[in-house]
């Protein structure tokens, strides 16, 4: 991918907005719809990401090594494409610990630009959270180390240097990090990774001829693909041999969102979100994500049939044309399930799945606004040097989003958890009802969200808020907080060293 493309984004999509705003909402030209349903011939065994559970040091400290390298991968036969990946070509290995066990994990940066690894949705300490201040230069290493104290989940990690996450991310930087508890495991969810616990991470992509990535700005939202890779494979289907089947779904686009049901509209069960497992699991036939959000799923299928994973048009909360211009309009076959013809009989999922105590906002301490317009949030663009929100430690915290354009962006925290209070007034639907980390922020709505800032004060390193459009956070759709645990005595000023910031 051409870096030399990058600064130009924030000028495309300002200059988009500007199309967009002066042709209102009449929209004359056509727009681009991909459609590739009914039209994938599954070829490809679904490439299941390493599962690893790192090494267990003397100290109980249980150890991990990732390393960050470039590389190559034939999505198709006879056609190589540059890529990068986390101890192999593209992505990296899913990562698996134990809910309160500490853990280290030593990052090796052989690529030749500066990186860092973001631990999306993990609660841990600032200076441990791969934003943009913890760089690692060609050559540097990195071991962060902290300790999982939250719910089990399903998170992922991806580099987040100030400008360039867009293009880290699409050459292939990501991976799933699964948190466990013996207390899930005795639910009886389908548990066995890569056989009826399935990784689902979906990408939009688009080849040059000669086979490279390239990114081909569309619409307001950033760039979109018009193939999809699941776990770096094209065209994948999953030999399942279970009547249930788990797809813990990433959306791992840069941009896109989707829309996941099966092409045959039969339900599912919704158990886990962002943040955790659901109270209950929720049937539905569809669930929307988009980018940087999860979801996970339990299918059940008969012996013998194929169903599709498809992503059906999203409901982006814009009139149809400029929906089309931002993928509104696209439809995609995911992945084929190919249920083996005698099936393992799976439990019944249990009727409890987890206990969400729910965060009450007549005990916040405090309400912020983030308004996010054009590009900013609040009127302002990212800046290292400066944090724009001081929480205290302990906190219990309404952040308001509110979306002021007609245009979709999303809302991510680091750090937390939170818990959606509601959506334009109303209580938020079931699959915004438990933790997250990450909300699609739809065009002119307005979200309250509840969380606790509950560890690791340090006033001198900031944690971000950002929308998880990478395009709109690379060209600086971002903030900084930081938890002190005097905010009086805080500072918004940081000083940074020397080498902090400059690229
Ligand atoms: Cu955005």
């Amino acid at each position: 991918m051409p870096a030399s493309s990058r600064p130009a984004v924030a000028a495309v999509l300002s200059a988009a907005l500007a199309a967009a705003a002066l042709t209102g909402c009449s929209g004359e030209q056509q727009p681009t719809v991909v459609d590739t349903s009914g039209r994938i011939e599954f070829s490809r065994p679904l490439v299941i990401p390493p599962l690893d559970r790192g090494t267990v040091a003397e100290d109980g400290v249980r150890e991990f090594d990732l390393i960050a390298d470039e590389g190559s991968r034939e999505f198709r036969p006879g056609v190589s494409t540059p890529t990068w990946g986390f101890d192999g070509d593209y992505l990296g290995p899913t990562l698996a610990a134990n809910v309160g066990e500490r853990v280290r994990i030593r990052v090796d940066n052989r690529l030749a630009v500066p990186t860092t690894v973001h631990w999306h949705g993990m609660h841990l300490p600032a200076r441990m959270d791969g934003g943009p201040h913890q760089l690692i230069e060609p050559g540097g290493q990195w071991s962060p180390t902290w300790v999982i104290d939250q719910e089990p989940t399903t998170l992922w990690y991806h580099p987040h240097p100030h400008g360039e996450t867009e293009e880290q991310v699409e050459m292939g930087l990501a991976g799933l990090f699964l948190l466990e508890s013996p207390g899930t495991a005795a639910l009886g969810l389908p548990d066995r990774y890569g056989i009826d616990d399935v990784p689902v991470i979906v990408q939009d992509k688009r080849f040059t001829d000669d086979g490279g990535f390239t990114l081909q700005t569309r619409g307001f939202v950033g760039s979109l693909g018009d193939e999809l890779l699941v776990n770096g494979t094209l065209a994948p289907y999953l030999d399942v041999t279970t009547e249930a089947v788990r797809l813990r779904l990433l959306n791992g686009s840069s941009a896109r969102t989707y829309d996941f049901g099966f092409d045959d509209g039969r339900s599912f069960d919704l158990i886990g979100t962002d943040g955790g497992l659901l109270e209950s699991p929720y049937r539905t036939d569809h669930v929307q994500l988009s980018p940087g959000e999860r979801a996970e799923i339990v299918v059940r299928v008969s012996p013998g049939e194929r169903p599709v994973l498809r992503s059906n048009p999203p409901d982006l909360g814009m009139q149809d044309v400029l929906a089309a211009v931002n993928g509104g309009a696209d439809r995609f076959d995911v992945l084929q399930l190919r249920a083996a013809n005698t099936l393992e009989p799976s439990p019944p999922l249990p009727p409890v799945l987890a206990d969400i105590p729910r965060l009450d906002p007549m005990y916040a301490v405090e309400e912020r606004t983030f308004e996010m317009n054009g590009l900013q949030i609040n009127g302002r663009s990212m800046e290292m040097d400066h944090v724009n929100e001081m929480v205290e430690l302990g906190a219990l915290e309404v952040w308001v989003v509110e979306n002021r354009m007609a245009f979709p962006h999303s809302f991510h925290v680091h750090d937390v958890q939170f818990q959606v209070l509601d959506v334009d007034g109303r209580p938020p639907p079931p699959e915004l009802a438990g933790w997250k980390d990450t909300i699609n922020a739809r065009p002119d709505a307005r979200y309250r969200l509840i969380m606790r800032f509950e560890d690791y004060a340090d006033p001198e390193t900031p944690y971000m808020y950002h929308c998880h459009l990478l395009a709109h956070e690379d060209a600086g759709m971002m903030g900084q907080f930081t938890v002190v645990e005097d905010a009086e005595a805080a500072t918004s000023e940081l000083q940074l060293p020397d080498h902090d910031g400059s690229h």
